[in-house]
């Protein structure tokens, strides 16, 4: 059996990133839906990620999206994340909320259009610089929705010119993550539609570019599992988006529509090392709470990761190797389930109050009246949302 002292090590040492936009108002295609207690800006999103990394001491770093994080003085608010002890986490461009992005971003048949998005990019990589943000993560809303409307061919090229003038302009430890979507919000064809294609502009970029997993951007039945351990093997594998979805991009709190699938990905990571600091894997949600509260939610993200993450770290892998180097189907099923079946939430609770943090973040926030005091705080002025 793995050492208990060497899982709680692991675990005392996870590292899970929350979401800036997960903590404003968020909604559908139909409707955002307006919350109370919901941050008026940057810093209120801030301190409510600070919040979370209070009750739960593992989610120290909060992501960003820019412009909806948009401040004058970045390194200013990057100050304020480490008064409220934490730090932030990876920048997030935006290049599909303006008119000039209805045929694409980076890919855009029009190349003024290119220009200004690749110059949105390269803003993001000096907000890096100002920040001490190692990640720029990139997602691309860019596709099409017709047969024949624009170069399936050429857009590749366009995307892959981008790429590289932004990859040249990163220095230091500074990494870029190119993450892929199925779908949506083109139809026909989306320019980094699977982890194959991200993976392959990430080859020819070099060392710093690595495939980020966003696991609601797949086919229904997709084994995303494989695609990690095939990531990683390849050193490849820069991180996630956790979240669940039942459908399609469904965004709902990771762990909640499937468990075991999120297991599966987390036995995958610890076999293959992808929990040592060496590995760099980012671990981050990317959700919306559209009709749960929001820090409760984020609390409750961050505990799924931790279980699934401990029952990954209880898998007796000298067990598994014996039984898959005899062959024995069974056994080395029965060694993950046994894993998968373990209680881990009484191993947790005590490496809470190891940690000097209630063994119950969930109840101990509801306890603690700090929604009450973010509610009647900031009644007035208007609550940050994705706007849609
Ligand atoms: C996309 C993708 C990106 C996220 C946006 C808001 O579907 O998951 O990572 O930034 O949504
Ligand atoms: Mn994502
Ligand atoms: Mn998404």
């Amino acid at each position: 059996m793995p050492d208990r002292s060497t899982v709680l090590a692991a675990l005392r040492a996870q590292h899970i990133e929350t979401p800036s936009w997960a903590y404003g108002n968020s909604g559908t295609r139909f409707k955002v839906f307006a919350q109370e207690g919901i941050p008026r800006n940057a810093y209120e999103k801030i301190d409510d990620a600070a919040t979370v990394h209070r009750f739960t001491g593992v989610a120290p770093t909060v992501a960003l999206h820019i412009p909806w994080d948009k401040v004058d003085d970045y390194a200013d608010l990057a100050a304020h994340a480490g008064n409220q002890g934490i730090g932030i986490g990876a920048i997030n461009p935006n290049v599909f909320q303006e008119d000039d992005y209805r045929l694409g971003s980076v890919c855009n048949p029009d190349p003024a259009v290119r220009r200004k998005a690749l110059d949105h990019l390269l803003e993001c990589v000096d907000i890096m610089d100002a920040t001490g943000s190692r990640d720029l993560s990139l997602w691309f809303a860019d596709g099409t929705n017709y047969p024949g409307q624009d170069s399936i061919a050429e857009r590749q090229a366009r995307l892959g010119e981008a790429l590289r003038a932004v990859y040249d302009r990163l220095t230091g430890e500074q990494r870029m993550l190119v993450e892929y979507k199925l779908f949506e919000p083109a139809f026909y064809t989306m320019d980094v539609p699977d982890w194959g294609t991200s993976y392959a502009h990430c080859v020819d970029l070099g060392e710093r570019a690595k495939v980020l997993v966003d696991t609601g951007h797949h086919a229904p039945g997709t084994n995303i599992e494989f695609i990690v351990a095939f990531l990683l093997h390849r050193a490849k594998l820069g991180g996630f988006h956790f979240n669940s979805r039942f459908y399609a991009d469904d965004d709902l709190m990771v762990g909640a529509a499937d468990p075991f699938q999120l297991f599966r990905i987390m036995a995958e990571i610890v076999l293959g090392g992808g929990l040592d600091k060496a590995s760099g894997v980012a671990f981050m949600l990317d959700q919306c709470h559209n009709i749960e509260p929001k820090i409760p939610a984020l609390i409750r993200s961050v505990l799924n990761v931790q279980e699934a993450t401990a029952k990954a770290l209880l898998v007796d892998a000298n067990a598994l190797r014996q039984a898959q180097s005899e062959g024995d189907v069974l056994g080395a099923n029965a060694v993950l389930m046994d894993a998968f079946n373990t209680d881990v939430r009484p191993m947790l609770a005590e490496l809470r109050e190891d940690m000097g943090i209630d063994p119950d973040p969930i109840a101990a926030y509801r306890r603690s009246g700090h929604f009450d005091k973010i509610r009647a705080e900031r009644a007035d002025g208007a609550a940050a949302g994705w706007g849609a």
